[in-house]
């Protein structure tokens, strides 16, 4: 455990520890969710594998670390923090790997940047919290859509300067992730009420602001998110309601700065009604995607651990990034 500047304990432990498979099959099944944990809790299972995996040498100690890795990054495909979170770790192994590294510091190196990666995560969530929560004003009725660490980070910030904010948490189904975010807020002592999905509109127009997270953004500004929060930013767009996006710059997808689309994860009808759904005709089809996009028109501004980005200016954002993590990805951005 290591304890923050501001004397909350943070953690590079932040998990229990778990094999590469078990690591794999969590995050699969959501035990662990939200862009920012899974990419912290996939960095983190990599460091502990590459703490104890054994090798004869370099190259064959390295091939498993990378194996591992590739497991990992895979376990679930929308949400680009896992696969930038795994890479950063691995580019710090790469690079000692490329200068001939024995496996010792091999391990070292890795173990080492897995931390980095951990501790900045944390540290950005905190970071855009403080940016964030100035854009917020007094009394502010803001609505909020799924779980997200780093929109709850900006509204627990407002909070604490005593902006007196009333929040709205809508449902999000099919995995309900809005109740965890009410009961979180209320817990905090803000005042806090849950609405089903379908109840958006009507509190939209009482709203002054929508914050939401983030699991991509794209080249062109467009944000992929929480299947529902493109209804949530055409709702706010048409009452002209503020649309703020909290999201760490490695949520950038830098595939899409070559064209690639972001793969949208298509989950088990299960989640939507279950087997025993009494209603169940087998003639009724089932489709359950769990993620959309937000086109960049309806979004005001990303709010970042680098300050304010609208998103006209994502693609500048990737260029800078990219240039100096080159091969890494993007990583938080604080230190
Ligand atoms: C969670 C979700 C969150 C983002 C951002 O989806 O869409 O809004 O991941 O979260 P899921 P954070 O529950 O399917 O992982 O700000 O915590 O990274």
């Amino acid at each position: 455990m290591e304890t923050l500047k501001d004397g909350k304990e943070s953690s590079k432990d932040e998990f229990p520890k778990v094999s590469v498979d078990e690591a794999y099959d969590t995050l699969k099944s959501m035990r662990v969710h939200g862009a920012g944990r899974i990419a912290r809790f996939a960095a983190q299972a990599l460091r502990d594998y590459a703490r104890e995996a054994k090798g004869k040498n370099s190259r064959e100690y390295w091939a498993t670390v990378l194996k591992a890795g590739e497991k990992l990054r895979s376990a679930r495909p929308t949400a680009v923090s896992l696969p930038n979170g795994v890479n950063y770790v691995l580019y710090g192994g790469r690079t000692a790997f490329e200068s001939g590294a024995s496996v010792e510091d091999l391990r070292t190196a890795v173990v080492n940047t897995a931390d980095d990666f951990l501790t900045s995560s944390l540290d950005a969530v905190k970071i855009i919290g403080e940016i964030g929560a100035r854009r917020v004003k007094n009394g502010d009725v803001v609505i909020t859509h799924c779980n997200s660490e780093a929109a709850m980070s900006i509204l627990k910030k407002a909070h604490d300067m005593g902006k007196g904010i009333k929040v709205y948490c809508d449902e999000t189904r099919p995995k309900f992730q809005g109740h965890k975010t009410a009961a979180a807020l209320a817990a905090y002592g803000i005042d806090t009420t849950l609405i089903c999905d379908s109840a958006c509109r009507v509190y939209m127009s009482h709203a002054d602001r929508t914050v939401v997270g983030c699991d991509a953004i794209a080249v062109n500004g467009a944000l992929v998110n929480k299947i529902g929060t493109s209804q949530v930013a055409t709702m706010a767009h048409e009452a002209r309601v503020n649309f703020m996006v909290a999201a760490e710059t490695y949520k950038l997808d830098f595939k899409t700065l070559t064209g690639e689309l972001v793969d949208i994860e298509e989950r088990d009808y299960t989640e939507i009604a279950s087997k025993e759904w009494s209603g169940h005709n087998p003639k009724v089809k089932f489709s359950n995607p769990v993620f959309d996009v937000t086109p960049p028109e309806y979004i005001d501004f990303y709010v970042t651990e680098k300050g304010i980005v609208p998103p006209g200016a994502v693609f500048s954002l990737m260029k800078e990034l990219y240039q100096y993590t080159e091969g890494a990805q993007a990583r938080p951005s604080t230190h």
